[in-house]
């Protein structure tokens, strides 16, 4: 992507989506964005928007030169009460391809530039508005699948995430002024009343808070794209049946034959704001059929990638030797994340289940067990990704900062096990929190700029 300097023009996007609706909303913003839009406004009124009160609503139509083009109603927002800290003005007209499109026209031929991706908001960073974490947050918001991701994207938006940060570098800053400090102490070859010992709690403040960060990123993947749970057991276990019981739908083929399914079935639901993908998957045995000997590869590479792992025996009848191997492979392979379940276990039980260590039983057929079941796999989500260990969605560029500061830190610590070198950690500290500042927005480089609004959409 090009970058442009992006300071001096007002900008000019269509913010609403294209297609079915009503009404869109075109919105100008920046320097000279009132005087643009009246070039193409007549308002009802007669007046003009640069001499109207800011934050009022203005009804009329936009013109090309002297033609209509759409009845639309103006607000007026000047700066800086406005999102973008710009003079900005929001056309809310007719949702049409043709009208949006002449409209913006317009507005372009009076000296606005077509808006790129995620300027608007780009627009609030520059102007500090919101800085860079709040403006991810934005995009994050808009992207949200699960009702716990907008929650917490939400948060982040009005700045919850960013206040971390900021306590950080507070935290940064002391640890600095300290070791700054004992330059002077050294100078004056002062007595030290405990003050390396306050530099080292300070240190050990600051790692535990990028620690305690660092720590939830391994559970935010799971609330931004929620979690998979598979199904997996020889055939004819009541895998399938299983599987349209926990997603309450007849979703997958049940039968009395081996080897009904073929390939893998997945189904989404939300259990407690976390969406669930479940997944049914072909019975493993030995077989010289090519499409199963696929559907069983697929089986492992799902097994592999799942949260949890539903290892599904059938209870009515005694396991074969052979069987009986496979069970402890899987349970070998997969340790913690494997829940065992015994199905069928509505008559008697037959299966000796002395392989595992502890089996849940269900009986599909007549829905016992089934509650129960979607509550250990939830018990077993908490503790495996820690959902909720931060309330923060971290994304990749928050992640490589936290781990440099992670690295400087060991450095500073590692200075202080030396003794002393309280410049060294002083200056280790410094850079810290130039990171930090990098990361909320400051001194961030166009280029940074252009990687995190790429990922906006246009009107944004
Ligand atoms: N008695 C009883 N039968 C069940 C139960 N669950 C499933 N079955 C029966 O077991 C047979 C196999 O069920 P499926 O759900 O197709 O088993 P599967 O593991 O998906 O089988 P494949 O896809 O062939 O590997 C069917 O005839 C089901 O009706 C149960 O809880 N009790
Ligand atoms: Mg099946």
């Amino acid at each position: 992507m090009k970058s442009v300097s992006l300071n001096h023009e007002a900008v000019v996007a269509l913010c609403t989506p294209r297609g079915s609706g009503a009404l869109s909303m075109i919105r100008i913003s920046g320097p000279g964005a009132v005087e643009i839009a009246d070039t193409c406004a007549l308002l009802t009124s007669k007046k003009k928007l640069v001499d109207a009160v800011s934050h009022t609503i203005h009804h009329g139509f936009v013109m090309d030169g002297h033609v209509k083009v759409d009845e639309v109603l103006f607000m007026l927002m000047r700066a800086p009460r406005t999102f973008t800290g710009y003079d900005t003005v929001e056309i809310t007209g007719h949702n049409n391809n043709l009208l949006i499109d002449r409209t913006i026209q317009s507005l372009v031929k009076a000296g606005a530039r077509i808006a790129q991706r995620g300027e608007f908001t780009r627009q609030a960073v520059i102007n500090g508005k919101i800085d860079l974490v709040q403006a991810e947050s934005i995009a994050e918001l808009i992207a949200a699948q699960s009702e716990a991701a907008v929650e917490k994207a939400l948060g982040q938006v009005e700045g919850s995430l960013s206040a971390q940060f900021a306590q950080l570098q507070n935290d940064l800053e002391f640890l600095v002024v300290l070791s700054e400090v004992s330059f002077e102490f050294l100078e004056e070859e002062q007595v030290d009343f405990g003050h390396g010992q306050r530099i080292l709690d300070q240190i050990e403040l600051v790692y535990s808070k990028i620690k305690k960060l660092h720590h939830g990123f391994a559970g935010q993947q799971h609330v931004r794209e929620g979690v998979r749970i598979v199904l997996v057991g020889t055939v004819n276990v009541g895998k399938s049946t299983l599987f349209n019981a926990v997603i309450g739908k007849k979703r997958a083929i049940v039968s009395p034959q081996a080897g009904t399914t073929r390939d893998t079935i997945e189904a989404g639901l939300s259990v407690n704001g976390i969406l669930w993908t479940v997944v049914d998957t072909a019975g493993l045995r030995k077989t010289d059929e090519v499409i199963e000997q696929e559907g069983i590869l697929r089986t492992h590479e799902e097994a592999a990638k799942a949260d949890v792992v539903v290892l599904v025996f059938d209870a009515s009848r005694v396991m074969s030797d052979q069987e009986r191997e496979r069970y402890q492979e899987i349970s070998a392979q997969y340790g913690d994340k494997i829940i065992v379940v015994a199905s069928k276990c509505e008559g008697v039980i037959k299966a000796q289940d002395d392989i595992f260590e502890s089996v849940h039983k269900v009986s599909a057929l007549q829905e016992r067990g089934i509650e129960e079941l979607i509550s250990l796999i939830e018990s077993k989500i908490t503790h495996c990704t820690q959902v909720g260990a931060t309330p923060y969605l971290l994304n990749e560029r928050h992640r490589a900062t936290i781990e440099t500061l992670i690295r400087k830190i060991h450095d500073i610590q590692n200075l202080t096990q030396q003794g002393g070198q309280y410049e060294l950690v002083a200056y280790t500290a410094k850079d810290m929190l130039i990171q930090l500042s990098q990361l909320a927005g400051k001194h961030v480089s166009e280029k940074t700029l252009d990687l995190v609004f790429q990922k906006f959409c246009v009107g944004k």
